[in-house]
C-alpha cells in the first residue's frame, strides 16, 4: 500500500504538506504532473463534474469508479472524500476495503448524515451524527482496512453546523479514540479563527487537517505556526475548468467560429500528451505484428523529364537535387521511415546516373517515349505481396504516406483534392471519385471512378499525386490487369498508369481514394522544382 505510506507520510511529516483537488483522471494527472504533495478527491467536484449536487446523488460505486480513473491517471495518493461514508459501519467498512483494493491511500469521513449536504449549503441546518456512532464508524474503517498505512481521517462539521470549541474537541476526541489517524477540522467562516482555536486547544498527537476555501486569503504561513499538518486546496481545478469552459463556449458562439480562442487553450497535441498516446505507439510496435515491414516500395523513374532542360542532360529527374539531396534520396527516406527497407527503381534515361545506397535496380531501355506500365511491366517480378508505388519525381509529407498505409483498402491511391490551386498545363492524373474531398470527419470509403487528364478542374475531385499502395489481394490484382493489357489490342508501349487504374475499376477492383489536400510536388517543371526548393 505505497500511496497509504505516502500519504501517511504527509500527515506525521514536519512540516505542512498540501492536497490539490482533482475530480477525474485527466485532472489528476494534471496535479500529478505538479509539485504537490497529492491529491484531494473531492465530493462537490466529481458530482459537479457529473452535472449532479453534492448530495449523494452519485452512487458510491460511481464515485469508486471515479477515483479509480484518478488512480490510474495519477499514480498519486490520494485522499478520497468520502462524505459520510456512504451509509452505516457496514458501508464503511466495504467502503475501505474496495478503496485499498484500488490503490486509493485514503479516505476522509464527515460526521453528518446520511444523505450529507455541502457544508456551505444551510449549514446550520445539518444534524451531525450521533458522535458514538460516527465513532462506530471509524472503527469499523480501521478494523476492516487491510494494510497497515490506508489513512482514515476523520472530520469534524461541529463549526459548520453552528456549534462551539467544547462540541468540537469532545468529537475530535472520540473520534481520535477509536483510531482515526487525522482529524480534518472544517470551517466556513473567512477567517481561520476556528481552526486555529482549535488546534491551538488539540493536546493529542494525531495531525490536523484543514480546508481553506472560505478563508483562502490567510498566508500559509499562519498554518505552519499552528502546527497544521494538511492544506486541501478543495475545488479549485473544477472552478477553473468552468470559469474556462463558459469563456471558450460563449466565444465560439459569438464569433462563429473558434479561432478567438485557439491561441488560448490546449492545443490537441496536449491533449494527446496527457492521454500518454505516444506510449501506445511504442507499445504497438512492441505488439502489433509489423505491416509496414511488409511493403516493398517500387519507383519509376524511367523518364528523362524533359522539361527540365540543362538541369537533366546529364542525369534523369529522380537525380535532380532538392534541398541538397537527390529526390530518390528523399523518397528512400520517407520510406525507411515506415521501415520499408525493400526498395526497387525502375531506371531507363541516364540509368548508370542513378545511385542510391540500399536499392536495387531494374533497367528499361526502351524507355524512350513509353508510357509508365512499360516500366511495371519491367519490374514485373518485383510485383509481389503489400506494396508502395511511387513516381520518381514526387515529394510529399511524411503523414500521406502514413495514411495511405493505414488504410485498408486493397488498392488506395492519395489524390490531392486541392489540386485547383496548381497552375498550368501539364499533362494532370484528375480524378473522378465517388464522392468529393469533404472537410468533416466520415468514415465513408471513396471509391475511385475514373482517372481522366481530359476532365475539366470543375468535373475533377482531385489530382492523383502519383502514389498509391496495394495490399497483396490488390498487387495481384494489378498483376492481372498488367497482364490484359499486355495481350489487349491497344499498342501497350502508350498506356500510362491512369490506363492499369481505369482498367482494374472497369473489370470491378475497388480502387480507394485517399484524399490528401496539398503537402505534395511533382517536379516536372523548373517552377515545380523553385516550389520543391521550398518544400
Ligand atoms: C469537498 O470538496 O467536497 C468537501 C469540502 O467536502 S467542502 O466542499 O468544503 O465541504
Ligand atoms: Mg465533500
Amino acid at each position: 500500500m505505497e500511496t497509504g505510506r505516502q500519504l501517511r507520510e504527509l500527515l506525521y511529516s514536519d512540516r505542512l504538506s498540501y492536497l490539490m483537488e482533482a475530480h477525474n483522471g485527466l485532472s489528476a494527472k494534471i496535479v500529478s504532473e505538479s509539485e504537490f504533495d497529492g491529491i484531494w478527491a473531492s465530493g462537490l467536484a466529481i458530482s459537479a463534474a457529473h452535472g449532479v449536487r453534492d448530495n449523494n446523488e452519485l452512487s458510491w460505486t460511481q464515485v469508486m469508479d471515479q477515483v479509480e480513473f484518478m488512480v490510474d491517471a495519477s499514480g498519486m495518493p490520494i485522499l478520497l472524500d468520502g462524505d459520510t461514508g456512504f451509509g452505516n459501519f457496514n458501508n464503511m467498512r466495504r467502503l475501505v476495503k474496495k478503496l485499498e483494493q484500488r490503490r486509493v491511500a485514503g479516505v476522509c469521513i464527515e460526521d453528518k448524515e446520511f444523505p450529507k449536504t455541502n457544508s456551505f449549503i444551510q449549514s446550520e441546518k445539518q444534524p451531525l451524527a450521533d458522535p458514538y456512532e460516527f465513532a462506530g464508524k471509524i472503527k469499523a474503517g480501521k478494523d476492516a482496512q487491510a494494510s497497515e498505512e490506508f489513512c482514515v481521517v476523520a472530520r469534524l462539521e461541529a463549526f459548520i453546523a453552528g456549534w462551539g470549541l467544547e462540541e468540537a474537541l469532545k468529537r475530535a476526541n472520540l473520534y481520535a479514540d477509536a483510531g482515526a489517524d487525522a482529524i480534518l477540522v472544517h470551517s466556513k467562516k473567512s477567517k481561520p479563527d476556528d481552526v486555529l482555536k482549535f488546534s491551538e486547544n488539540w493536546d493529542r498527537d494525531l495531525p490536523l487537517v484543514i480546508v481553506p476555501t472560505t478563508y483562502y486569503s490567510t498566508p500559509v504561513e499562519v498554518y505552519e505556526q499552528a502546527g497544521i499538518s494538511l492544506v486541501i486546496w478543495a475545488n479549485h481545478n473544477l472552478r477553473t475548468s468552468i470559469t474556462a469552459m463558459q469563456e471558450t463556449t460563449r466565444k465560439i458562439y459569438e464569433e462563429k467560429r473558434p479561432i478567438g480562442v485557439e491561441d488560448e487553450i490546449a492545443p490537441v497535441k496536449e491533449v494527446f500528451r496527457l492521454q500518454e498516446a505516444e506510449e501506445l505507439m511504442e507499445a504497438e510496435k512492441r505488439y502489433l505484428p509489423d505491416r509496414s515491414a511488409d511493403y516493398r516500395a517500387l519507383v519509376l523513374a524511367a523518364t528523362r523529364g524533359e522539361e527540365l532542360a540543362g538541369l537533366t542532360r546529364e542525369k534523369p529527374k529522380t537525380m535532380v537535387e532538392v534541398g541538397g539531396k537527390p529526390i530518390l534520396q528523399k523518397l528512400q527516406e520517407q520510406f525507411k521511415r515506415f521501415e520499408i527497407t525493400d526498395q526497387v527503381t525502375v531506371r531507363g534515361y541516364q540509368s548508370e546516373q542513378i545511385e542510391a545506397e540500399d536499392m536495387r535496380f531494374i533497367d528499361v531501355d526502351d524507355y524512350e517515349g513509353a508510357g509508365e506500365l512499360v516500366s511495371l511491366a519491367a519490374a514485373r517480378e518485383e510485383l509481389e505481396g503489400p506494396m508502395v508505388i511511387s513516381y520518381g519525381d514526387i515529394l510529399f509529407r511524411q503523414y500521406i504516406l502514413n495514411n495511405l498505409l493505414l488504410e485498408s483498402g486493397d488498392v488506395v491511391l492519395a489524390v490531392d483534392a486541392a489540386f485547383r490551386e496548381k497552375e498550368g498545363d501539364d499533362y494532370r492524373d484528375l480524378v473522378k471519385a465517388s464522392r468529393p474531398y469533404r472537410l468533416e470527419y466520415t468514415e465513408d470509403p471513396v471509391e475511385l471512378k475514373k482517372i481522366d487528364p481530359g476532365l475539366s478542374a470543375s468535373e475533377a475531385d482531385g489530382e492523383w499525386i502519383g502514389l498509391l499502395k496495394t495490399s497483396a489481394a490488390g498487387t495481384r490484382a494489378l498483376q492481372n490487369v498488367l497482364e490484359e493489357l499486355e495481350a489487349g489490342p491497344a499498342d501497350f508501349r502508350d498506356l500510362r498508369f491512369k490506363d492499369l487504374i481505369n482498367h482494374l475499376v472497369e473489370s470491378g477492383v475497388t480502387v480507394d481514394v485517399l484524399y490528401v489536400t496539398g503537402h505534395w510536388v511533382d517536379v516536372d517543371s523548373l517552377e515545380d522544382l523553385a516550389q520543391a526548393q521550398e518544400f
